[in-house]
């Protein structure tokens, strides 16, 4: 009998993994994680907690390290979380995303089976499934039509973890997670991309390039990190494996988050143009009118979801889960950390 459970998470230098590991030692688990190597420092997000982990080389394609590693530690929960996780780079890059989101989990769930069989293994699915939604709000029996090859591989990793539960019994369980977001989120992603260049935007009196954006009009329903990895967590102490939308409730557009970020920067914004050329021009940075957002169609995605709307009250009901932190909030705690840093 082992005194301390052992977790093993994927993706542990990313985001997720980085608030779910802190979380995961204040609970008292042993955290064993998996990093790829980098020719550069990779880990930065969970230097502060290095000591506290123990870290695997290996990687998603390569069955044959993840075998390997799940042999050595012998989980009691797995938290898959490794993935090539952004939505536009997907299509500039749809096979490697596959063979890292859709064989990854595959690699995973074989291993599991065969070493641990009694282990439980939570999946990062995604909101994307719902890609071109059939339904608003969207839940768990929402009908799947994903519209990139992130959404596309990540229903392969969703049906592959639904199917070693029916097949083998495996206590696998779906977190299908609307956006979430932190100050540590990878600096492409729109809500941190936004908030560092309008931060930076103040530091430097306006001596930067403008904020390059796509879509303004595009909608998602964006939550703050810690709730959601708190989520995952209890989603793998329930009495059985299932799947769980976790999302706020709210959505809001591009449009808006910056508008609000402005707004509680003090900058006054004011739009001019329409479509490509749209440009959003700043009355109070300096003694000029400075033009501070610039629309730029490289930040288009071929295919793009206009709106996304999570109904989290299955997550409410079994799990007592809910998301405190809505849309105005996360902005600000995202500001008040990227000032922090
Ligand atoms: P993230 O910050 O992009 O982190 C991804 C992690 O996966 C990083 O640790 C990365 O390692 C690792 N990784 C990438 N390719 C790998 C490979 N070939 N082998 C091993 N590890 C690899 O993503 P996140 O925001 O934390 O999201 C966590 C998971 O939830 C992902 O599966 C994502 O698709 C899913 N998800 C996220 C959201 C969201 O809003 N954040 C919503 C729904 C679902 P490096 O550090 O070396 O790059
Ligand atoms: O885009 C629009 C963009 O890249 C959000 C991943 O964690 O959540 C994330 O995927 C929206 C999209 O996140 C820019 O077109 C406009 O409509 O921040 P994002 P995402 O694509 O929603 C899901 C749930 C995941 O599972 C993924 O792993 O913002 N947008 N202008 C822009 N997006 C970016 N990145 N950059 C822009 O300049």
């Amino acid at each position: 009998m082992r005194n301390k459970k052992i977790a093993l998470i994927t993706g542990i230098s990313g985001q997720d993994g980085s608030f779910l590991s802190e979380l995961l030692l204040k609970k008292g688990y042993e955290v064993h994680g998996i990093i790829r190597r980098s020719s550069s420092f990779n880990t930065s997000k969970i230097d502060h907690i290095f000591d506290k982990l123990e870290l695997n080389y290996g990687d998603l394609t390569d069955s044959t390290s993840i075998d390997t590693i799940i042999q050595k530690i012998k989980p009691d929960e797995i938290y898959h979380l490794g993935a090539q996780s952004h939505v536009k780079v997907s299509f500039d890059i749809p096979k490697y995303t596959s063979d890292v989101n859709s064989f990854g989990t595959l690699y995973l769930l074989e291993s599991m089976k065969k070493h641990v069989p009694n282990a439980k293994f939570y999946n990062a699915s995604s909101s994307e499934l719902f890609g071109k939604v059939q339904e608003t709000p969207q839940n768990e029996n929402t009908p799947f039509y994903p519209i990139s090859p992130y959404g596309v591989s990540k229903i392969h990793s969703y049906w592959m973890t639904k199917t070693y539960r029916q097949s083998y019994n495996l206590f696998a369980t779906n977190g299908i997670l609307f956006n979430h977001e932190s100050e540590r989120r990878g600096g492409t992603f729109v809500t941190k991309k936004v908030i560092s260049k309008l931060i930076d935007m103040i530091v430097y009196h306006g001596n930067v390039e403008p904020l390059l954006i796509g879509n303004l009009e595009a909608k998602r329903d964006w939550g703050y990190t810690p709730e959601y990895v708190e989520g995952m967590w209890k989603m793998l102490q329930h009495s059985e494996p299932d799947d769980f939308v976790l999302a706020t409730g709210e959505t809001h557009s591009v449009r808006e988050l910056i508008e609000e970020a402005c707004k509680q920067l003090n900058l006054n914004l004011e739009w001019y143009g329409k479509g490509k050329s749209e440009i959003g021009i700043c009355t109070n940075l300096g003694i000029s009118r400075k033009t501070i957002v610039k629309v730029n169609p490289i930040y288009f995605r071929p295919n793009e979801i206009n709106s996304l709307l999570g109904d989290p009250s299955k997550a409410k009901k079994l799990l007592n889960w809910e998301a405190k932190i809505k849309f105005k909030e996360l902005i600000e705690i995202m500001i008040k950390n990227e000032f922090n840093k």
